[in-house]
């Protein structure tokens, strides 16, 4: 199971990292593109869009990492855990 961990928590971390970098420059506005909707909340699927497009570019076929990364990734971002990004979380974890 350690031997699976490192590299999953690895990727997360980098992965934050990257939300991190472009968010830090205009969170709101970098908020807006995932909020596909424009409901003002972002869902695990709006969020899986994205999320989909970063794996892609890396090549990522494994569909359990795939979703592992991002259910951890959504989590972390989902500060009072009701299954939705408000901006106000968004910035809190960027
Ligand atoms: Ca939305
Ligand atoms: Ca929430």
């Amino acid at each position: 199971m350690k031997k699976i961990m490192t590299p999953i928590v690895t990727v997360i971390a980098l992965l934050t990292f990257s939300f991190a970098a472009v968010a830090q420059q205009n969170p709101a506005r970098y908020f807006k593109r995932l909020d596909v909707n424009q409901d003002g909340a972002v869902t695990p699927d709006e969020f899986k869009a994205h999320s989909n497009l970063w794996m892609d570019k890396r090549g990522w076929t494994d569909e359990e990492r795939r979703a592992k990364v991002h259910l951890s990734t959504f989590k972390k971002r989902d500060g009072n855990s009701d299954g939705e990004i408000s901006l106000k979380e968004f910035i809190a974890s960027s």
